[in-house]
């Protein structure tokens, strides 16, 4: 599932038009000297105004219809049953048929021409129907159809899918519980093989939706799918590899230490006398090993057992508290009328996504989320990361940004928000000051320092290394698909260090296990660009705002926080997203603050990994 929006829609709508200024134009007008006859240049503004407001209209509709029939498909699986699936591409098609037609793109090509006459905000609305367009061009209408069947049928399999451990059902949930606790060598061998089972399932599918998805972008010029979705950022395909290569060195230093600390630490816990080069995935707690922050209990700010006594509702409630406190609204009663936030009831006949998402249903109001929240650290934080999304769509729902415009700075700002939230959620003064912790209690500094590398440094090789290049090398290098899975084990290797626990061959396929892959095509490095952003946003919070140790800080209650959060959200995408990081932080993008924040770690890993191997 798209993280936040649909999968087969990437941007926003417009309502009612806001008053849009004019600006002189260069088209002469006519004057009184001018012979009554002569018709009148057109006025590009008001051509534009018109056509922006009609098609903002219909397409705000039409995003409504395909998002409730994509929450039914999501929300209610039933094997076997077409009745959903032919309900959501009956809808998507629609839109289809509605953002990629040849009128509209001619029409938007038209415009364009006269970019120099039109307004900031209206170039960007038209720009943005037409990125839209390419996802969907009905001159190769067919494809387009097919693609959507396909992507319809692939989230079927992949959130229908029975996992099975010990010969009983389990689901993601329960192993991803496993994962964190078992002790057991073998038995942890079993619960990862367990997850990647799906694997196969997904192949043909897979390979399918690439051809299509790069078939249909294709038809308006961009070179392949993954050149295509880095151009929302405004950039190229080789620029945004570029970047996430960069950030990927940048945090390498400290990625090495904790790899080195992690293979020493873990072969200790698992009794095994002699220390593998390579991390063996199975002994992660995560399926991916993208977050291994589980490894450590921090002695006085263990969370889980709290939160496991407080339990899933109170977690959604205190996260909506904390954004309440900053000065955000309450959520409107339809959000919990309408989410689907906690896991079905055990013998359920149906299933339901199991990542999760937010949803901006109607492009205004309507605001969804879709989890299976449990009492846990892992939930506590992605229930704050998810409201980030919910209130970033309510702050830019309003009558200055154009339904078109109703989206992150870039996809990665949106990720950003809630994680960042969630990040302050879980320190020792916020958590002091709401009595989840014993403020006298004692806790160790470095051992949280090192928790939270374990969390956010540890997921930049998976989500800026293996994510972003397997991605990469799938569409826009056609990685052959007798390779597929010797590419994403090849690149496991390079970047975190990690191999599987025994040869996977091409009858797996492991990449496909992440969600992404199937429903959020080309686009993960949006999570590493996003916890740039989060400590950058962070450390500017810290110093400048609050004035606390950014290690230690307490956001609750400021109004002043909120408001330096509402400002960057309520924009939307109106604003040039460069423009909005150096005026808010004053900095470019960069892993300056991430690695600062880190930095008083490194000496204590250089300390404990004296005179062990390091192998990367
Ligand atoms: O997919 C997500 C969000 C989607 S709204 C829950 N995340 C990435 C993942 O789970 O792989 C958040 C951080 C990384
Ligand atoms: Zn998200």
């Amino acid at each position: 599932m798209k993280k936040y929006f649909l999968p087969t829609l990437t941007a926003a709508v417009l309502t009612a038009c806001a008053p849009t200024a004019k600006t002189p134009t260069t088209t002469p007008t006519a004057t009184t000297t001018a012979p009554a006859a002569q018709p009148a240049a057109p006025d590009w503004q008001e051509q534009a105004e018109t056509f922006l407001k009609e098609y903002s209209t219909e397409y705000q509709r039409l995003y409504a219809q395909s998002s409730e029939a994509e929450w039914r498909s999501n929300t209610h699986i039933v094997a076997g049953d077409t009745a959903n699936s032919g309900a959501t591409a009956r809808a998507n098609e629609r839109m289809a048929a509605f953002t990629g037609s040849a009128a509209n793109i001619q029409r938007l090509r038209e415009l364009l021409e006269h970019k120099q006459d039109l307004t900031e905000l209206q170039v960007k609305q038209l720009q943005t129907a037409l990125y839209n367009a390419a996802n969907s061009p009905q001159t190769i209408a067919e494809v387009v159809k097919r693609r959507i069947k396909a992507e319809t049928q692939q989230t079927e399999k992949l959130y229908g899918f029975d996992y099975k451990y010990q010969g009983k059902s389990v689901t993601t949930n329960d192993l991803d519980e496993l994962l964190r606790k078992e002790k057991n060598p073998a038995k942890r061998q079993q619960i990862w093989e367990a997850s990647k089972a799906i694997g196969p399932t997904l192949k043909e599918g897979l390979l399918n939706l690439r051809d299509l998805r790069n078939q249909t972008v294709q038809a308006l010029g961009y070179p392949d799918y993954f050149s295509y979705q880095a151009s929302d950022y405004g950039m190229s395909r080789e620029e945004m590899m570029t970047l996430v290569r960069k950030i990927n060195e940048e945090l390498r230093p400290l990625y090495r230490e904790l790899h080195t600390y992690a293979r020493y630490e873990l072969a200790k816990k698992y009794n095994v006398k002699q220390v593998p080069d390579y991390l063996p995935a199975s002994w992660l707690p995560n399926r991916w090993g993208q977050d291994w922050s589980a490894m450590v209990d921090v002695k006085g700010l263990n969370l889980d057992p709290v939160l496991a006594k407080k339990g899933a509702e109170w977690q959604v409630k205190q996260a909506e508290r904390f954004y309440q406190s900053l000065g955000f609204p309450a959520l409107p009663a339809s959000f919990y009328e309408k989410s689907s936030l906690y896991p079905l009831p055990k013998g359920a006949t149906y299933k339901k996504n199991n990542h999760a998402s937010a949803w901006h249903m109607d492009l205004n109001q309507d605001v969804r989320s879709l989890m299976s929240v449990e009492g846990n650290t892992e939930w506590y934080e992605t229930t704050h990361h998810e409201l980030g999304h919910i209130y970033y769509y309510l702050t830019y729902a309003n009558s200055e940004v154009p339904v078109l415009l109703r989206q992150g700075a870039n996809r990665g700002y949106h990720e950003a928000m809630g994680s960042l939230m969630g990040l302050a959620a879980t320190q020792k003064p916020f958590l002091a000051g709401l009595g989840l912790v014993d403020p006298k209690s004692q806790t160790d500094q470095t051992q949280t320092l090192l928790k939270e590398a374990l969390n956010y440094a540890v997921f930049i090789p998976f989500a800026s290394g293996v994510m972003s290049e397997w991605e990469n090398s799938f569409y826009a290098d056609k990685l052959p698909a007798d390779q597929l899975n010797a590419r994403w084990w090849a690149l496991a290797k390079q970047y975190q260090g990690i191999v599987p626990p025994t040869t996977r061959g091409e009858q797996y396929l492991d990449p496909a296990t992440k969600t992404h892959i199937n429903d959020d095509p080309a686009q993960y490095y949006d999570y590493a660009l996003s916890y740039v952003i989060l400590f950058q946003l962070h450390d500017h919070i810290a110093k400048k705002i609050l004035k606390q140790d950014p290690h230690a800080t307490n956001y609750y209650g400021s109004k002043e926080v909120g408001q330096f959060l509402a400002d960057i959200m309520r924009p939307g995408a109106s604003k040039d997203w460069r423009t909005v990081l150096k005026e808010k932080t004053g900095e470019d993008l960069s892993a300056r603050a991430m690695v600062e924040y880190f930095e008083p770690l490194m000496a204590y890993l250089k300390q404990q990994n004296k005179g062990r191997k390091y192998t990367m």
